[in-house]
C-alpha cells in the first residue's frame, strides 16, 4: 500500500537539516498558510519524500482517504482555432480546416443522445476557437442539451473561448456570461490558464487572453453563481518562480471569490507541436509538483490528477502525493492529450476500473457530481 502517511515527527526528522523546510512542516501541522518564498523553497529543496508526506497529511486531514471521480463525457465541437499556442498538438488553422473537424449542432446533440439512459452527470464542452462558431450557436447548443437532458451538468468553454466569443458578439463580458448562464451553462473548466507570467505567455501562447483576462472571466462567473476549475500547464520553459506566481494569483483569486472547485496541474506533453524539442518532465518532478500544489494552495479543497493526460498508473501514484480527485470516466470523448502523445490513446474507464484504481492503493472511491457533492461512497477500501 502506498497511502500510509508518515507521522509529522518523522517528517520533521527528514527536514532537520534545513530550518526553512522545518518551519514549513510546522505550518502544515498547524494548518497555516505558507508564503510564496516558502513555496519556492519547496520547489528548490523539497525532496519528494518530504513534500509527499506533508501533502498526504493535508489530503488525509481534508478528505479522510476519500478519492473522487465522476461520470462524464466530453464534446469537442472543433479543433479549428484562431490562436497558435506553441504547445498545442490539437488545433488546426482555419485555412487547414480540412485536416480538422467541425461538428454541427445535430452531431453534437447525437453525442448527448448516445448517453440516454446512462447515469452520466456531466458534459464537458471544450475545443478550439473557431472563427465561425459564435455565441449564438453555443447558446443554442446549451439550450438544446438542457432541454434534452435537464439532469446533466453543463461545464463548458475555457476563458479563452469565452473571451473570444463574447467580444466577437460585441457584448460586455458580464452580459455575455449572463446569456450563457441563461442558456444553461453551469460551470467553467480550468483550461487556458497555462502559465500566467507574461514573459512565459509571450513565448508559448502570445495571442490569447492574458492572465488578468482569464482571472476576470472566472471571477465574473463566480459572481454570477457559477463555479469553475483552474489549471496550470507545467514542465516546459517555465521556472519555479513562474509556477509560484501562477499559483499565487489563483490563491488570491480564490480568497476573493471562493468559486474554484479544484486545481488541476497539466503536464506538458511534447508530441507533434512546436515545442516538441522540450523534454517532458520526469515523474519525480510531476509528483513533487502535485505535492507542492497541495501544500501551497491551501484554499483549494480539491486537487485533480487528470488521468488521460498523466496515464492511469502515474495518476494512481499521485494519490499518495496530495491528490484527491481523478476526474471521470471520459468514455473516449477527448483528443487533446492523445494527439499530444499521452499513453492513453482512447481514454475511457468504467466506474469499476476507477474504483479498482482507488481501492488498490487503500483509498475510498466516491462518485461525485461536478460541484463535489457526494453521490455514492463505495465500500471501504480493502488494503492489500
Ligand atoms: O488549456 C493543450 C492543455 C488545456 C497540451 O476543468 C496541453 O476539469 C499538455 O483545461 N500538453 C485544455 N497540456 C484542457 C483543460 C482541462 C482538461 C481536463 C479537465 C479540465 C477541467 C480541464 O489543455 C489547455 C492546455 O493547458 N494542453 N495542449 C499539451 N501538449
Ligand atoms: Fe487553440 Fe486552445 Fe490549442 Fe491554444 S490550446 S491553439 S487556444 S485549441
Amino acid at each position: 500500500m502506498i497511502g500510509t502517511p508518515l507521522s509529522l515527527s518523522e517528517v520533521f526528522k527528514i527536514a532537520n537539516t534545513d530550518k526553512g523546510l522545518l518551519a514549513i512542516a510546522g505550518k502544515v501541522q498547524n494548518n497555516e498558510r505558507i508564503t510564496d518564498e516558502e513555496g519556492l523553497l519547496l520547489f528548490e529543496k523539497g525532496e519528494l519524500a518530504f513534500v509527499g508526506a506533508l501533502a498526504n497529511h493535508i489530503a488525509e486531514r481534508l478528505h479522510h482517504g476519500k478519492v473522487y471521480f465522476n461520470r462524464n463525457f466530453h464534446i469537442e465541437p472543433t479543433n479549428v482555432c484562431v490562436f497558435t499556442c506553441n504547445f498545442c498538438s490539437y488545433s488546426r488553422q482555419y485555412k487547414h480546416r480540412d485536416d480538422g473537424w467541425e461538428l454541427g449542432m445535430e452531431e453534437m446533440l447525437d453525442i448527448v443522445r448516445r448517453y440516454d439512459g446512462q447515469p452520466v452527470t456531466e458534459v464537458h464542452i471544450v475545443g478550439g476557437v473557431h472563427p465561425k462558431m459564435n455565441l449564438e450557436f453555443f447558446c443554442e447548443l446549451l439550450t438544446r442539451i438542457r432541454a434534452h437532458r435537464p439532469d446533466l451538468h453543463l461545464k463548458g468553454f475555457t476563458a479563452v473561448e469565452l473571451d473570444y466569443m463574447i467580444r466577437k458578439a460585441k457584448l460586455s463580458l458580464e452580459d455575455g456570461m449572463k446569456q450563457l448562464k441563461e442558456a444553461g451553462l453551469q460551470s467553467l473548466p480550468g483550461g487556458g490558464a497555462e502559465i500566467f507570467a507574461p514573459e512565459v505567455r509571450e513565448v508559448i501562447c502570445a495571442d490569447k487572453v492574458d492572465a488578468d483576462g482569464w482571472l476576470h472571466i472566472h471571477e465574473l462567473a463566480h459572481g454570477l453563481g457559477m463555479h469553475s476549475n483552474a489549471t496550470m500547464l507545467y514542465g516546459h520553459i517555465e521556472k519555479y518562480e513562474h509556477r509560484i506566481d501562477h499559483m499565487s494569483r489563483l490563491r488570491q483569486s480564490q480568497d476573493r471569490t471562493g468559486g474554484y472547485n479544484c486545481f488541476i496541474p497539466l503536464k506538458f506533453r511534447n508530441m507533434d507541436n512546436d515545442m516538441s524539442h522540450i523534454k517532458e518532465s520526469t515523474i519525480i518532478e510531476d509528483l513533487r509538483l502535485y505535492a507542492i500544489s497541495r501544500i501551497y494552495m491551501d484554499n483549494f479543497r480539491n486537487l485533480k490528477a487528470y488521468w488521460p493526460m498523466l496515464g492511469r498508473q502515474t495518476a494512481q501514484l499521485t494519490l499518495a502525493f496530495g491528490v484527491n480527485d481523478l476526474d471521470g470516466t471520459i468514455d473516449d470523448t477527448t483528443k487533446i492529450y492523445s494527439m499530444a502523445g499521452a499513453e492513453e490513446q482512447a481514454p475511457s474507464l468504467s466506474t469499476e476500473q476507477l474504483c479498482d484504481m482507488i481501492t488498490a492503493v487503500g483509498r475510498i472511491p466516491v462518485e461525485r457530481d461536478t460541484l463535489y457533492n457526494e453521490l455514492k461512497v463505495y465500500a471501504e477500501a480493502v488494503v492489500s
